[in-house]
């Protein structure tokens, strides 16, 4: 343990804080000095980033006691639930999935409900779900839905797609009905929240296990000099977020006040582009790079069921939602530059 900040003790709980979004989401956090950081990842957290938490506990989110301990000892006002199985490890082992995505969450619930209750004020529960929440039967209909809303085609083709769309019915269970029946029916409720990813590019970190992942690797290898064989076609179309955008969307939507939301989960929109135009922009910037297609059946079948975009007019209305980060400033001002200092240290 160490931590050198003295403000609040109230605490913001990230797990997976080792994975893609929670590293910079941590470093968001802990400059922003609001909350103590206790974090839970299966894999240790590097030093640079154990640093800026109070306690990082390295344990797997089905292990009841290691929550239960973790509640005992801190005042978790605020619940990151970053933890997931992505969509193709998913794919590769369903079970294993819906035991981490989704007994995983109503573990972590469950909690957020007792310290809900012990504080006696709403515990703000903040739970990135996906698009891949969407299910579009063929490219035909894809094509024509265009922008989906968020009630729109929600029959999603993976494991993954449908944990992450029963936990925001679980979440909004526990925010709206939990034990709405007997002695506990006016105990306050865990203010669930959750938010609708597009596929993620970061500049420090390339995701595993993901189907949008072609967007980043492509980036990563070319930068690297090295070759990539992209597993989906060219035509292959979803939408995309930087993630310096994916973490504001969370800390705006944990700050937004709870009457204004009108919705359990939200769209989030910034640029939609097909795997060739991400390949473009790359070897634009990195020719060095080799870019070749062979698709794989089963992930570009899941790409294939995304929609082309999403409608984020909700979130735009009710928290005030909107990217800083087009694709040209994605890629010109944020990713390209980084991608190339990293590598090239
Ligand atoms: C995945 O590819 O599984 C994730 C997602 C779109 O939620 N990146």
């Amino acid at each position: 343990m160490c931590y050198d900040g003295a403000m609040s003790q109230l605490v913001a709980l990230i797990t997976g804080a080792n994975g893609e979004i929670g590293r910079t989401l941590l470093e968001r956090l802990a400059a922003e000095g609001r909350y103590r950081l206790v974090t839970l990842d299966l894999t240790p957290l590097p030093e640079r980033h154990r640093h800026l938490c109070q306690e990082s506990y390295a344990g797997n989110i089905l292990d009841r006691y290691l929550l239960d301990q973790l509640a005992a000892h801190h005042e978790i006002e605020v619940v990151f639930h970053l933890a997931a199985l992505l969509s193709t490890r998913g794919e590769r082992d369903p079970e294993l999935a819906h035991q981490i995505n989704v007994e995983g969450t109503l573990h972590l619930l469950r909690v957020a409900q007792q310290q809900t209750q012990r504080l006696g004020r709403a515990v703000r529960f903040i739970f990135p779900s996906s698009i891949a929440v969407y299910g579009l039967p063929d490219l035909h209909t894809k094509a024509l839905a265009g922008r989906v809303k968020e009630h729109e085609h929600t029959v999603p083709v993976t494991m993954y797609g449908c944990n992450k769309l029963y936990c925001e019915h679980l979440g909004r269970y526990f925010s709206t009905h939990y034990h709405a029946t007997g002695h506990q029916s006016q105990a306050p409720r865990v203010d669930f929240r959750a938010l609708r990813f597009p596929g993620l590019i970061s500049s420090d970190t390339v995701p595993s296990g993901g189907t949008s992942d072609f967007g980043p690797e492509m980036l990563h290898h070319a930068a690297q000099g090295r070759p990539y064989t992209c597993f989906v076609g060219p035509s292959a179309t979803i939408p995309f977020m930087a993630m310096p955008d994916a973490v504001r969307a969370l800390m705006l939507l944990l700050d937004a006040p709870r009457e204004g939301l009108t919705a359990p989960s939200y769209n989030l929109g910034a640029f939609s582009l097909s795997a060739e135009a991400i390949a473009e922009r790359v070897l634009r910037a990195f020719p060095e790079g080799r870019i070749t297609y062979q698709p794989d059946p089963m992930r570009a079948r899941i790409v294939d069921s995304w929609p082309e975009d999403v409608d984020d007019a909700r979130a735009r209305a009710d928290w005030g939602w909107s990217p800083l980060y087009g694709v040209d400033r994605a890629f010109d001002e944020y990713l390209v530059p980084a991608v190339r200092r990293r590598y090239t240290k």
